[in-house]
């Protein structure tokens, strides 16, 4: 952390800089395949693990949005990123919509317009129908069209309370975590899942912006990435090859395609063989002219090179090894990566307006005598302000940020422990409790002069 560090006032944000939280549907509603949805890829890919009690149960959002909603007001946030499980609204995927999936979007929306909250809503947070999954899902051409339909349908039903749309959330981890590594749902695995798969949801947000558009023009359309900056322990050859493409994977493969810029052939030749899946036109229709796009950082990644891991010939070295601080999923605490991203960025001609559509730290927060103390996420907080604000000094064009997330929820495999709320939730009674980081933010975004200094040192050298 520079010396000169000085944690920025509201006021050094544009008036119009947007600050909200964001969160996806899956993590929070609970009781997906029940109140008339239907079975989503992610409950029927858990169905075997404990894990699947917590995406069962949620944090209650289904029941407690609108307390949710008042407090993100309380707060001062006045954006309030969300996404609708496809499942819950249209049962197999294609057809009848669930009418009580319906109404709880609608009351959710219109929930939003009345208390001064702008909804950036989500398409595709990871979640679609099981029945499309049978169909072969992400691998199978036809889940273009049944996805755009699905976007058009959201457009139709929706666009009277919402403008602002992200079509994908980080497609990069469905298509690496879902469809190559099998870790997340469907558990698909290797080559022959994984091209089709990032082929056939890049042309999907292709054709879904132009059916979105075609009904409403003013819409503002974007999608949210996974960005990491990439280092390596040393400069030696072989090592800069491996962080050369693990960039490529990690950042430029859903990026530079729909950017009208093609695959990163020459970073990673194997993704030549994505060539079988495509079409004459398909180049041009994942050419997409964003109005944003939304960048999500978490930390940065250390990799080395290592010939025997298949394709990409690297390996990441923990920040526990590194003997670098982690939080509680073992990521390094880095709030610099927001900075490095964005300023990388820059080097791309055309590109939209950015927002941080997603940053935040996961903890093992604890409820005592009433209180959440998480000195490290303030300090996380105020770090991301003073990179985003640096960045923005180097002429990146950030909007806004988005704070992962408003409450604690379920995170995907990792089911409810790592907790990446500014809001507490007690997950036996679903009781909201604003946790010490929430309070601070409440001040800060009320704030005209910074009245905050750094935290102490004894928080520096703490392990999560
Ligand atoms: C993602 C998703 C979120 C996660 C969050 C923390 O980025 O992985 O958008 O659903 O919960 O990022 O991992």
């Amino acid at each position: 952390m520079p010396k000169s560090f000085k944690i920025p006032d509201r006021s050094d944000f544009p008036l119009n800089f947007k600050f909200g939280s964001a969160c996806s549907a899956l993590q929070i509603e609970g009781e997906l395949n029940r109140k008339g949805a239907g079975l989503s890829n992610w409950e029927h890919f858990l169905r075997k693990k404990p894990v699947l009690q917590d995406l069962k149960m949620g944090n209650g959002f289904y029941e407690k949005f609108q307390e949710d909603l008042k407090i993100a007001k309380t707060l001062g946030l006045k954006e309030f990123r969300l996404s609708i499980s496809w499942s819950r609204l249209q049962l197999n995927g294609r057809g009848d919509l669930n009418h009580e999936g319906l109404d709880f979007y609608l009351n959710l929306l219109k929930s939003c317009q009345d208390l001064g909250l702008e909804p950036w809503v989500t398409l595709y947070h990871w979640d679609h129908p099981q029945a499309l999954e049978e169909e072969g899902g992400w691998t199978n051409r036809d889940m273009v069209e049944a996805f755009s339909d699905f976007a058009e349908i959201c457009m139709q039903l929706f666009s009277a309370y919402v403008s602002k749309w992200f079509i994908f959330n980080e497609p990069a981890v469905v298509a690496g975590a879902g469809h190559f590594l099998g870790v997340h749902a469907p558990g698909r695995k290797g080559m022959r899942n994984f091209l089709p798969c990032i082929h056939h949801i890049l042309l999907a947000q292709g054709r879904a912006f132009r059916r979105m558009k075609s009904i409403d023009s003013k819409a503002e359309i974007g999608t949210a990435l996974s960005m990491m900056p990439v280092h390596v322990p040393s400069l030696k050859g072989s090592n800069l090859k491996a962080n050369a493409r693990v960039d490529a994977l990690m950042n430029r493969l859903f990026l530079e395609p729909a950017l009208g810029l093609d695959y990163p052939y020459e970073a990673l030749p194997w993704l030549k063989k994505i060539k079988k899946y495509m079409e004459p036109n398909d180049k041009f229709e994942i050419q997409v002219d964003f109005d944003f796009i939304g960048v999500q950082t978490y930390t940065r990644l250390m990799v080395e090179h290592k010939w025997y891991i298949p394709f990409i010939k690297a390996q990441l070295k923990t920040a526990e090894s590194r003997g670098k601080l982690y939080n509680a999923m073992g990521w390094e605490i880095y709030p610099r990566a927001v900075y490095e991203v964005l300023v990388r960025l820059k080097s791309y001609k055309n590109l939209p307006p950015l927002y941080i559509s997603e940053t935040g730290i996961p903890l093992k927060d604890e409820l005592q005598l009433g209180r959440v103390e998480d000195p490290k996420r303030v300090k996380y907080i105020k770090e991301t302000l003073f990179f985003a604000k640096k960045a923005m000094h180097q002429g990146v064009d950030l909007k806004g940020i988005f704070f992962w997330s408003l409450t604690d929820n379920v995170e995907w495999i990792h089911g409810n422990k790592p907790r990446f709320g500014l809001v507490h939730v007690n997950y036996r009674t679903n009781e909201r409790t604003l946790k010490a980081s929430a309070h601070w933010l409440k001040s800060w975004l009320g704030s005209k002069k910074s009245e905050f200094k750094q935290p102490a040192t004894a928080v520096l050298g703490t392990r999560e």
